[in-house]
């Protein structure tokens, strides 16, 4: 258990030599960087740093760690939040973090991504007082990084499951090609390990014949190239779609809707983004779980070394089954179908592995 970090009496500051300190630190480099800083004002006891590795809008999972820890801080007045947008270059990442751990004084480095908790552990090389907590992630062992991994295998496998229904089901579009597609930013051993084996595996689980065509976008950021890739996927057989492309998901639905095909999305309810196109929605409590995260810190319950996967049973991953875009969308057998199969899975029948990472 570790310990609520608490600032030094030697170390208690004025008022304006903090101020010049954060401005030389923290607001100069961000916004020198062309970076956006929506951080409330430091002045609190408790800082945390929210490290984006991209940008907030358009990613929902980065949207709900940012939601989730600003909602903490608005009913906390001794915690601060800063919330520093990374951008999209990967290669920059580290030495980002390197000069905001450096400069910022913060208690706390929080996170959302499979990658970043290697990059921690290098930045936590040089500052060994720093704490980390990345969720969306699995790193157990490194007594300044405590990691909690969404069973992302698990809601592929309920979307997959929806995604066979449609694709062999006899709604408007679907087609007789037994095939479903994904489209991904970027390949990583999460992607190609958890999520999209389990799209398939539970595609499969409603028949064995389905086929999945994979494409690769190379970033997080367009929609374009995504548009090209759904489109050249309709055209190959495609009728049922899911991704996890970032803000670049928006071409794929755009063309899913204009050329007649369906979405499946992860995480978040974007029914009304595309009602009739996107049929079936994940959810991911990430909110939640960052406002417990935070909790958990105050009260020194954190421990550290340690990695924790959350899925549908512990009530981190569900379905969204009571939305118009959801009950008005798809014909009625399938509903009940995948309503069975899902409450099958919030009850532990279903059986699966999941791959090692
Ligand atoms: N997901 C996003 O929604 N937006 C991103 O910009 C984004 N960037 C990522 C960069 C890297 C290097 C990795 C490994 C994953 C990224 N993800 C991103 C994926 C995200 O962390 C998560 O795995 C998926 O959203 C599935 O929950």
């Amino acid at each position: 258990m570790t310990q609520l970090k608490k600032r030094a009496p030697g170390r208690v500051l004025t008022a304006a030599l903090i101020a010049a300190l954060i401005a030389a630190f923290t607001v100069a480099p961000l916004f020198a960087t062309g970076k956006k800083d929506t951080g409330t004002q430091p002045g609190g006891n408790f800082s945390v740093l929210v490290y984006i590795t991209g940008m907030v809008t358009g990613s929902p999972t980065y949207e709900l760690l940012a939601a989730g820890a600003e909602s903490f801080a608005a009913s906390h007045s001794n915690v601060v939040v800063k919330v520093y947008e990374a951008g999209f270059n990967q290669a920059e990442w580290e030495e980002q973090l390197t000069s905001l751990v450096a400069g910022g004084g913060f208690d706390l480095v929080l996170g959302s991504n499979p990658s970043l908790p290697e990059i921690c552990a290098n930045v936590g090389k040089k500052f060994p007082n720093q704490k980390f907590i990345i969720t969306d992630a699995e790193y157990p062992g490194n007594p300044q990084i405590s990691t909690y991994l969404y069973n992302q295998y698990e809601q592929s496998f309920y979307l997959g499951y929806l995604a066979g229904l449609v694709t062999t089901g006899k709604m408007e579009h679907a087609n007789g090609a037994k095939k479903i597609g994904f489209i991904a930013a970027q390949e990583y051993p999460l992607l190609n390990k958890h999520i999209v084996p389990g799209f398939l595996d539970g595609a499969r689980r409603v028949d064995p014949e389905i086929t999945l065509d994979f494409r690769v976008i190379g970033n997080w950021f367009d929609a374009n190239k995504a548009a090209d890739l759904t489109s050249s996927m309709i055209s190959a057989g495609v009728d049922v779609f899911a991704s996890i492309a970032g803000g670049a998901a928006q071409g794929m639905i755009r063309t899913a809707g204009e050329q007649g095909a369906y979405v499946v999305f992860h995480n978040t309810n974007e029914y009304r983004l595309a009602p009739g196109v996107i049929v079936g929605c994940g959810l991911m409590e990430q909110k939640k779980l960052t406002e417990e995260i935070l909790t958990d810190v105050l009260a020194g319950k954190i421990q550290y070394g340690t990695s924790h996967t959350v899925g549908v049973k512990e009530g981190y991953l569900d379905f969204i089954a009571d939305d118009p875009g959801y009950t008005g969308a798809l014909p009625k057998d399938i509903q009940d179908k995948f309503n069975s199969f899902m409450n099958d899975i919030r009850a532990g029948r279903v059986p699966y592995t999941i791959p090692p990472l």
